[in-house]
């Protein structure tokens, strides 16, 4: 089982981005723990991280082809970008939406997600635990 986990703008700062909200772990203890989930649940993970838009797209687009199931958290994207939202439509393998804090309980502006409509399930508000949840559940649905 191979998964995809997609990192978007701003996430290769964690530790140091305004840790009251995001935690004190770096995004490399992220890839850390979800290499160590991954191996428990016999998945092998590909995590990446990009603060550009179309790099995302393209990577959501070249996902279509060797993998099972996707992890997004799609960060400042979330809100704004149809791109995101029409590229996640294209996969025929299940998406979920993970975030750190739980963005509507935050800003008015964060309470728009763009992923949600196409995901599977969305897992918000338990810190870096979420990717391995975010695994999890794809270990139960695949
Ligand atoms: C991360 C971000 O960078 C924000 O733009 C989102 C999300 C929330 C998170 O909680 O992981 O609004």
């Amino acid at each position: 089982m191979k998964i995809l986990i997609l990192n978007g703008p701003n996430l290769n700062m964690l530790g140091a981005r305004e840790p009251e909200i995001y935690g004190d772990q770096t995004l490399d203890d992220i890839k850390g723990l979800c290499l160590e989930t991954a191996e428990k649940l016999g998945q092998a993970i590909d995590f990446r991280q990009s603060n550009h838009e179309g790099e995302l797209v393209e990577w959501i687009q070249g996902a279509r082809e060797g993998f099972d199931g996707l992890v997004i958290n799609a960060a400042g994207y979330t809100h704004t970008s149809v791109a995101i939202h029409d590229a996640l439509k294209l996969l025929d393998i299940p998406v979920i939406e993970v975030h750190l804090s739980n963005p509507k309980e935050r800003e008015e502006f964060r309470h728009t997600s763009y992923v949600e409509p196409v995901a599977a399930e969305v897992i918000v508000g338990q810190g870096a635990k979420g990717y391995a949840l975010a695994l999890e559940k794809l270990g139960e649905l695949l």
